[in-house]
C-alpha cells in the first residue's frame, strides 16, 4: 500500500469512533485535502467503509472483511511477530510459499497468510482443507536458536498460543491433542505443522504452518470430514471476525515463545498438560512402527509422548496419531 495511504489508515485507525478534519489529516500527512479526499477513495475501494461527513471529518465505519497485510498491520500487538506479513487470495500452500521466503532470506516472524489453499498440506503427506474467507491459514518463518530435538516444542508451543488466542476472542471450550490438533467437542478445529530445515546439529529455520477452521458452516465440510472437523462458527453459532483472531493469536504466540526463551519448556509443558484432552486417558497410538495402547502420562521436556502400557512399561512415542478412548 502506498505510504500516504497507510499512514492515513494508521490516522483514522487511531481516531476510532471519533471523526478527523480533512484538514487535520492534510497537515498531518503533508498533502492536499484533495490527495486526502482520493486516498480516502481508494481505501472504499478496498472495502473500507468510510463515513463522511461535513465540517467533521472521516472515520472508519467498518473494515474490509478479507484479510490483507493494510487491515492486519496496524492492529498488531506484537513487537517482531508477523510485522512483515505476505498475504495472498489463493496459493497451494502457504508452507510451500514460507519455504521459498524463508530460502531468500526472509526475517524472522515473517507470516504468510492466504484466504485460500488449494493444496493445504497436512502431515505425512495428508491435505488440508482451507476453503477461501472462512479459516485462517498461515505460516510463520522462524529462526529460532534451538537445537535439533527441540524443535517438536515449537508445536506444543504453538497449541497452546492458538488454544490462548481463541479463547480471548470467543468462549469455547478447546482441547489440545498431541502432538498438533486442536479440539471441540472431540471434532477438530485446527492443526499444526512444523517443518525444518536443518544441517546436521543447526536448524537454518523452522516453517510453522496454522490451519484453523473459522467460520465455515457444517455444510461446508466435504463428506470425509463432516464427523471429524468443526469451525469456530459450527460450535457458537456465530460468525468470528478473523482479523482478532489472527491479532491475538500472534499476540499469544509471541509471548509464549518469549517465556520460553527465558523459562524453558517447563512452563509451556504445564499449559500444555492442563489443556490436554488425552493425559491420564487410555489413548491408542498409531506409529509407524505399530499400535501402542495405554495411558498418557503425560510429555517430557523434549515434548514426547510418554504412554504407559498394560504391564506398566512406560513408552516414549515421538510421532504418532493418537485415538482417544472417551
Ligand atoms: C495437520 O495435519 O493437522 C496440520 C495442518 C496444517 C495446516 C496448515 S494451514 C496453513 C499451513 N499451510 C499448509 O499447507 N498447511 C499448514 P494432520 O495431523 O496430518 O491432519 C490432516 C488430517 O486432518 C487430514 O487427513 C484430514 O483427515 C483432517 N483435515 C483436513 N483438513 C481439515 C480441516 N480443515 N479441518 C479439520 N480436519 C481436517
Amino acid at each position: 500500500m502506498n505510504t500516504v495511504r497507510k499512514q492515513l489508515l494508521n490516522a483514522l485507525i487511531e481516531h476510532g469512533e471519533k471523526y478527523v478534519s480533512g484538514e487535520e489529516l492534510s497537515q498531518k500527512l503533508n498533502v492536499s485535502r484533495t490527495a486526502i479526499w482520493k486516498h480516502i477513495e481508494e481505501l472504499r475501494k478496498e472495502g473500507y467503509q468510510i463515513e463522511a461527513v461535513r465540517k467533521q471529518g472521516y472515520r472508519i465505519m467498518e473494515e474490509p472483511n478479507t484479510l490483507t497485510s493494510s487491515t492486519l498491520i496496524p492492529h498488531l500487538q506484537t513487537n517482531w511477530l508477523a510485522q512483515h506479513m505476505h498475504v495472498y487470495e489463493d496459493v497451494d500452500s502457504t508452507q510451500q510459499l514460507a519455504h521459498q521466503f524463508a530460502q531468500q532470506g526472509a526475517a524472522n516472524g515473517t507470516v504468510i497468510l492466504a484466504e485460500q489453499q488449494n493444496a493445504g498440506k497436512g502431515r505425512l503427506g495428508r491435505t488440508w482443507f482451507s476453503p477461501k474467507g472462512t479459516g485462517l491459514w498461515m505460516s510463520f518463518v522462524l529462526r529460532p536458536e534451538l537445537a535439533l530435538p527441540q524443535v517438536p516444542q515449537l508445536t506444543l508451543l504453538s497449541s497452546v498460543a492458538v488454544l490462548r488466542g481463541i479463547k480471548q476472542v470467543v468462549d469455547v471450550d478447546v482441547q489440545i491433542k498431541w502432538p498438533n490438533d486442536l479440539l471441540i467437542n472431540h471434532r477438530k478445529l485446527a492443526g499444526i505443522l512444523t517443518e525444518l530445515n536443518a544441517e546436521a546439529d543447526r536448524v537454518n529455520f523452522v516453517i510453522l504452518g496454522i490451519g484453523i477452521n473459522v467460520n465455515q458452516k457444517r455444510e461446508h465440510f466435504p463428506d470425509d470430514l463432516l464427523n471429524v472437523a468443526t469451525s469456530l462458527c459450527v460450535e457458537t453459532g456465530q460468525v468470528i471476525n478473523r482479523k482478532q483472531l489472527f491479532i491475538h493469536i500472534v499476540k499469544q504466540w509471541e509471548e509464549l515463545y518469549e517465556l520460553y526463551l527465558h523459562k524453558g519448556f517447563s512452563p509451556i509443558r504445564t499449559l500444555w498438560e492442563a489443556n490436554s484432552v488425552s493425559m491420564g486417558k487410555v489413548i491408542k497410538a498409531r506409529t509407524t512402527n505399530g499400535v501402542l495402547e495405554g495411558i498418557a502420562q503425560g510429555i517430557t521436556n523434549e515434548g514426547v509422548l510418554l504412554l504407559q502400557d498394560s504391564d506398566g512399561t512406560i513408552h516414549k512415542i515421538y510421532s504418532a496419531d493418537i485415538e482417544t478412548k472417551w
